[in-house]
């Protein structure tokens, strides 16, 4: 753990931040389950607009909850930036512990007791699918190469120890997006997801992997299309040159 972060209380305020976009079947089902698991945590719900009307299901739900809030963006504007945003609000307010959680189901708010329990030795948990115990279901398999590839691709170019860069299910403590310099993050795709982990890698942040089980989701349309992984392909690699080239300076510097 980072030096001058403070270990993880269980009573530590918790912001669980839900993007959505078109996800109206979905939030209800899910804030209640996450409630029923974790009765203690806040919620925001950060909405792009959406057509379908959850921005004002959000709103409903605000209405008659204390622990929901709910921030309007007013167009389409990709994950990353809905994430910053929400980042932002939490940042503002006392909570200690900022989550990411996607809106579809795909993440079990099961499994974020043991995401947040891990928190208590690590600055950034990552609910990951990729490590003993972690698991994928009812994905096609086009689908799980495509984020095993992207996966190994991420490693390899950027030499992060992480075995699911681009999982959307993670615990931040404040401190590190305090640290992160969230106004440079450009990324909008699953591709943020590797960006923010390799700004806390960069940053000495300590980093764990907790294994979930992922579900596809099994109402709504997914938001993944060929400009995201364009976005991510090219950004990775761009990435990796800049890393391998300070790594570089820093031997030829020491050899000096
Ligand atoms: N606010 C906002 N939320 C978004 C945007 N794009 C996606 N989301 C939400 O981000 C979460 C992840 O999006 P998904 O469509 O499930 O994308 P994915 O998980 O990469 O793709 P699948 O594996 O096919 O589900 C969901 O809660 C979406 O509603 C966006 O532009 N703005
Ligand atoms: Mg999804």
């Amino acid at each position: 753990m980072a030096e001058g972060t403070q270990r993880r209380d269980e009573t530590d305020p918790v912001l669980v931040i839900i993007p959505t976009y078109n996800e109206r079947e979905n939030l209800t089902p899910l804030v209640q389950r996450l409630h029923a698991t974790l009765p203690q945590v806040d919620v925001l719900v950060v909405d792009d607009g959406s057509p379908d009307g959850t921005g004002e299901l959000a709103d409903e739900l605000a209405a008659a909850d204390d622990r929901v809030h709910v921030l309007h963006r007013t167009e389409k504007a990709g994950l990353g930036a809905a994430y910053i945003a929400g980042f932002h609000w939490g940042l503002d307010r006392d909570y200690r512990t900022l989550v990411e959680m996607d809106a579809d189901g795909s993440h079990a708010p099961e499994d974020l007791p043991r995401i947040l329990a891990a928190l208590g030795d690590a600055d950034l948990v990552i609910g990951s699918r990729y490590v003993p115990g972690g698991s994928v279901v009812n994905w096609p398999l086009r689908r799980e190469l495509l984020s095993r590839g992207a996966n190994i691709y991420s490693r390899l170019a950027l030499g992060v120890p992480v075995n699911d860069m681009t999982a959307g299910f993670r615990a931040y403590r404040r401190e590190v997006l305090g640290k992160l310099a969230l106004g440079e993050v450009a990324s909008h795709g699953y591709c943020f997801q590797i960006d923010l982990t390799l700004r806390t890698d960069r940053e000495g942040f300590t980093i764990v992997e907790v294994p979930i089980t992922f579900t596809d989701r099994e109402i709504g349309e997914s938001k993944m299309s060929s400009s995201i992984v364009r976005e991510a392909f090219v950004l990775v690699a761009a990435w990796g040159l800049r890393r391998r080239a300070e790594q570089l300076r820093a031997l030829l510097r020491r050899l000096r």
